[in-house]
């Protein structure tokens, strides 16, 4: 997420970012992709989940930040490595930074999941729990301010850019 961010600011100063797992296709074209005035979760009303909201703290999916917003909460954190949580960080730091999430109704946020079992090299993180209980203080040092990767390969179609990239490993 902080990579695409860094990389389309390289070819347009963007105000408005969506970040999309690439597992969900929208079912309703009236769930619009721009930004408000609050963080948005737009996928809230997933098949797989019955359409249905998961839990009330869900930020995962689909989600949009302006560059104002993205800025204000430093960015995704870069230390979740595997499955899971690095949605849930960045709740907190929407709710830490005095904000709130703002959605689209059920019937609009809908989407269909494609079906996939779990991708190899994405195990669970093991660590996103102990993560989670420190984000008021990591929020400031881990994120967009933090971010390094090397580019490896960059492509544009007519539609989106495909990036490559090497993240490292793990530090700690
Ligand atoms: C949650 C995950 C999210 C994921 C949703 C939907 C965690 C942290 C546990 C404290 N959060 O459980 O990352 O987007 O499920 O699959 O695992």
């Amino acid at each position: 997420m902080n990579v695409g961010y860094k990389e389309a600011l390289k070819d347009f100063p963007f105000n408005c970012f969506i970040f999309s797992d690439v597992d969900l296709i929208p079912m309703d074209d009236h769930n619009f992709y721009h930004c408000y005035s609050q963080p948005r979760h737009f996928s809230v009303a997933i098949d797989k989940h019955h359409f249905r909201l998961i839990y009330p703290q869900c930020f995962g999916g689909v989600s949009g930040l302006s560059k104002e917003q993205f800025i204000k909460i430093n960015g995704f954190p870069n230390k979740y490595w595997g499955w899971g949580g690095e949605d849930d960080d960045v709740y907190h730091r929407i709710i830490l930074h005095g904000m709130k999430i703002s959605r689209p109704a059920r019937i609009t946020g809908r989407y269909r999941m494609i079906k996939h079992g779990r991708d190899a090299n994405n195990e669970r993180n093991p660590k996103r729990f102990i993560r989670l209980k420190s984000v008021k203080s990591t929020m400031k040092t881990d994120g967009i301010n933090s971010l390094k990767y090397q580019l490896i390969k960059k492509k544009v179609y007519v539609l989106f850019t495909n990036i490559t990239v090497d993240v490292g490993k793990p530090t700690d």
